[in-house]
């Protein structure tokens, strides 16, 4: 029997403690990019999102917004729910910490911690950032400019002295690195994996779990002063929304150890260090890859609320359009590196990606077709391909390998770029091919031109779906694809268009963006 395609993956679970912006967006898009392929690829996807409820930093933002704590997350959860509807991404779930299936989980995993010997009880005295809601050691402190210790991430630091569970991490640094060796591509991009490996070769220490001086968390089994460690709680919520504590469920059996937990360069050390460690101290499975994307600036800048830069990804999608976003934050930046937005680069994306190449041969072809073949998918006689037609027609079909292993691979950029080389290739045939030239002299050939563009563009309609779903689907509706031969298995000549088949009146896709006067500049 061949093993069932089933893939889970998760975004971070976002705090609560601001509205979301850029980066949420583009953590959860790459997940929802991924999500979609994998189902029209074939397999059962879960794919989750949620938000970070619990700890200090958002119970600090509740009391600034002058809000009980439960109000304040109920209000700024909705943001982040909202925003998934309005990005368009397919979560098949939405978690908050604050629900009872999760403390429910919580509570189980610590119970194992405690009955496998990994937790026991101590006291912290040490630094602690709320910022990062994370411990740090003296020696991983900086000094600012005004001689002040910061954490390396540049957030406060304060000191802490409190009771506290401790977890055994330091049972754990060879079995991590162990875990890393068997499963080499666990943690991505490769790069990655070494700031994670140089901080286990350092040394781990036990790490503290439990928390007594405020109390906006999940309550410790068994010991009502301490609440759980805010990340030992955020990070249970991926088995949770995979129906543990119930081992034995179906969704658990069926969809656990996660495929991929995409997170940002932030927040690696807490999900390739202490999350498997956790899990394999639990009896439980970790996840079967991490991967940590890079950061985005805005215009050169660092993103903050202090400096008033912050990118309001429904501002964006107002100004731009949701899938040239959706395109744009995909295509830019190779994935796992760095970006800079910018106005000129997304507008430079627009136009000549998705105007230029790929709206522009959609646009002609099919107004071809329309005035040409009386607005039908052109009637081939027996004349036959020939190699020009055929050449492009075996690249469109062979893209979807490429595209499949790039994908699995974390590659969007270059997942784009490989489709380009067929809208390209497209292109150059339409010019060299001058249908608008054969109409007169060879009709024939005409439609075996045309037909081999239309084919061309269903499947580039077919596989940049996952990117672009709503102008994907407008280019499969122009070609008057059955909704049930939209997925991979139609990737095929099996189902090819069929001659005669009457399409719709073609219609633009992908305007230009017109530069208003500056004034109206978007960033
Ligand atoms: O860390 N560029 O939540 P968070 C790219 N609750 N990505 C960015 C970004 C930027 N400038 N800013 C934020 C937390 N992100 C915890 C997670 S998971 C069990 C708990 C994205 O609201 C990126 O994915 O601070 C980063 O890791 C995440 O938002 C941090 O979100």
């Amino acid at each position: 029997m061949s093993t069932p395609k089933r893939y889970y993956i998760t975004t971070p679970i976002y705090y609560v403690n601001d509205a979301p912006h850029i980066g949420h967006a583009y953590t959860t898009l790459a997940c929802d990019v991924m999500a979609r392929f994998k189902r029209l690829d074939g397999y059962d996807v879960h794919f989750l999102t949620g938000t970070d409820e619990h700890g200090q930093k958002v119970e600090k933002s509740a009391a600034a917004a002058n809000s009980e704590p439960q109000a304040f997350t109920d209000k700024v959860s909705q943001n982040f729910r909202d925003l998934a509807g309005f990005m368009n991404y397919s979560n098949d779930d939405f978690i908050r910490t604050t629900e009872a299936r999760h403390k429910k989980s919580c509570q189980a995993i610590w119970q194992r911690l405690v009955d496998n010997d990994e937790i026991y009880l101590g006291s912290y005295a040490g630094w602690y950032a709320v910022r990062d809601e994370a411990y740090y050691a003296e020696e991983e402190l900086i000094t600012n400019a005004d001689g002040k210790k910061i954490a390396p991430s540049g957030a406060e630091v304060e000191w802490v002295e409190e009771p506290s569970y401790f977890f055994r991490l330091s049972n754990w640094g060879d079995r991590l690195l162990e875990y890393y060796d068997n499963k080499p591509d666990v943690v991505l991009p490769k790069t990655r994996l070494n700031e994670v490996t140089s901080f286990i070769k350092g040394g781990l220490r036990d790490l503290s779990v439990s928390r007594t001086s405020f109390n906006w968390g999940i309550p410790v089994p068994g010991d009502d002063d301490h609440i759980m460690y805010v990340w030992l709680d955020a990070l249970t919520n991926y088995i949770t929304a995979a129906g543990f504590p119930d081992t034995d469920c179906e969704k658990y059996q069926n969809f656990w150890p996660a495929d991929l937990h995409m997170v940002g360069k932030d927040i690696l050390r807490f999900h390739a260090v202490y999350w498997p460690a956790f899990l394999m101290a639990a009896g439980l499975e970790p996840p079967r890859r991490i991967f940590a994307h890079g950061w985005w600036t805005n215009e050169g800048e660092k993103i903050s609320k202090s400096l008033g830069n912050v990118i309001d990804p429904i501002e964006l999608v107002e100004h731009y359009g949701l899938d040239q976003v959706r395109y744009f934050l995909m295509r830019e930046v190779p994935f796992g590196n760095d970006g800079d937005f910018s106005h000129s680069s997304i507008v430079n994306r627009m136009n000549s990606d998705l105007a230029n190449d790929l709206g522009n041969l959609v646009q002609r072809v099919l107004s071809m077709v329309h005035k040409n073949c009386e607005g039908r998918v052109p009637v081939l006689d027996t004349e036959g391909f020939i190699s020009p037609d055929q050449k492009l027609l075996d690249q469109a079909i062979a893209m979807l390998d490429t595209v499949r292993r790039q994908l699995d691979g974390q590659s969007f950029h270059e997942a784009l770029e490989t489709v380009w080389l067929v809208v390209r290739a497209a292109n150059a045939y339409v010019d060299h091919q001058a249908p608008w030239k054969l109409r007169k002299e060879d009709p024939q050939r005409m439609a075996y031109v045309l037909y081999s563009l239309c084919e061309t563009i269903r499947y580039l309609g077919l596989i940049l779906q996952p990117f672009m779903p709503d102008s994907c689907h407008k280019i499969l509706d122009q070609l008057n694809i059955n909704h049930n031969q939209r997925d991979f298995e139609a990737f095929s000549d099996e189902y090819a268009l069929k001659g005669g088949t009457v399409l719709p009146k073609p219609e633009g896709i992908f305007p230009r963006f017109i530069e208003l006067e500056s004034a109206d500049k978007a960033s």
